[in-house]
C-alpha cells in the first residue's frame, strides 16, 4: 500500500474533509502543513490550482477534496462509504457537489467585513441547510439515517464553521428552526474523527484569524495571540 501525505493548511474545511474520512478509515497518513500565504514552490508543482488539499498517494499527487474522498473510499479495505447502487451513488455526489457550495458562501460569510454582506449571506446558508434538511433521513442522526455517509463526510467541517461563527455572533441565528440541521451537526462534532480531523483549538485560533482580515462577526474578537 503507497503512503499517504495530506498536503493541508490547517484552517482549511476542504482538508478536513480528507482527514475526517482517513480518520474514520484508521489509515495512517502523514500531514504537511503549508502557508497559503507563501505558496512552496514544490506544492504549485503538484497542484495546478494553488489549493489545498493535496493527498500524495507514493508519489502521485491528487487534488480536489471531493475526487480525494472517492479515492479514499475506493481504496478502503473495508467499509466503503459509497453506496454500490448507481443511482444512490449518484445522489451522494450531487449533495456533495451542493454541499460545497454552501462551503464557498459559508466562508464569504465568515470573512464579511459588514453587517449587512453578513446577514444577507446567512440568509443565502439557511436557504441551503433548508433544502438539506428536506433531503435528510428520517430516522437521522446522519444523512442517510444510522450510518455515516460521504456526504457527512463532506459536511462536517462546514457545519463545524457556522457552530463557531454562531458562537461569535449568535443573533446571526444560522440554526434557528433547523432543529434536524442541528442535531445533525451535534452528531457529527461528537465523533472522534472530528476531533481527530483538526488540530486543537482551531475554533477559537480562526476567530483570531478572521479578526485579523477584518470580519464582522469576528470584530469582537481578540485578534492579537
Ligand atoms: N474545490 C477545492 C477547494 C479547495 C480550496 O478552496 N482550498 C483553499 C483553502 S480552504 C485554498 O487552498 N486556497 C488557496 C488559494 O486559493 O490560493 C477542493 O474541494 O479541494
Amino acid at each position: 500500500m503507497s503512503s499517504l501525505t495530506l498536503v493541508s493548511f490547517d484552517a482549511c474545511p476542504f482538508v478536513q474533509r480528507a482527514a475526517i474520512l482517513l480518520q474514520e478509515q484508521g489509515r495512517s497518513y502523514e500531514i504537511t502543513y503549508i502557508d497559503l500565504a507563501d505558496k512552496p514552490d514544490w506544492f504549485l508543482e503538484i497542484s495546478p490550482n494553488g489549493k489545498v488539499p493535496v493527498l500524495e498517494v507514493g508519489d502521485t499527487p491528487l487534488f480536489e477534496s471531493a475526487v480525494i474522498l472517492e479515492y479514499l473510499d475506493e481504496t478502503a479495505q473495508h467499509g466503503q462509504l459509497l453506496p454500490a447502487d448507481p443511482i444512490e451513488r449518484a445522489q451522494q455526489r450531487m449533495w456533495i457537489a451542493y454541499i460545497s457550495n454552501i462551503m464557498s458562501t459559508g466562508w464569504r460569510l465568515q470573512a464579511a467585513k459588514d453587517e449587512e454582506t453578513a446577514r444577507a449571506l446567512t440568509a443565502e446558508v439557511r436557504g441551503h441547510l433548508q433544502e438539506l434538511a428536506k433531503n435528510l433521513s428520517g430516522d437521522g442522526p446522519y444523512w442517510g439515517g444510522q450510518t455515516f455517509t460521504m456526504v457527512d463526510a463532506a459536511i462536517a467541517p462546514i457545519l463545524q464553521r457556522f457552530t463557531w461563527a454562531e458562537a461569535l455572533e449568535p443573533s446571526l441565528g444560522l440554526f434557528d428552526g433547523l432543529s434536524r440541521i442541528r442535531a445533525w451537526t451535534d452528531a457529527l462534532l461528537a465523533r472522534p474523527s472530528t476531533t481527530a480531523s483538526i488540530v486543537p483549538d482551531l475554533g477559537q485560533r480562526s476567530g483570531r484569524m478572521l479578526h485579523r482580515i477584518g470580519s464582522w462577526v469576528a470584530r469582537g474578537v481578540d485578534g492579537s495571540t
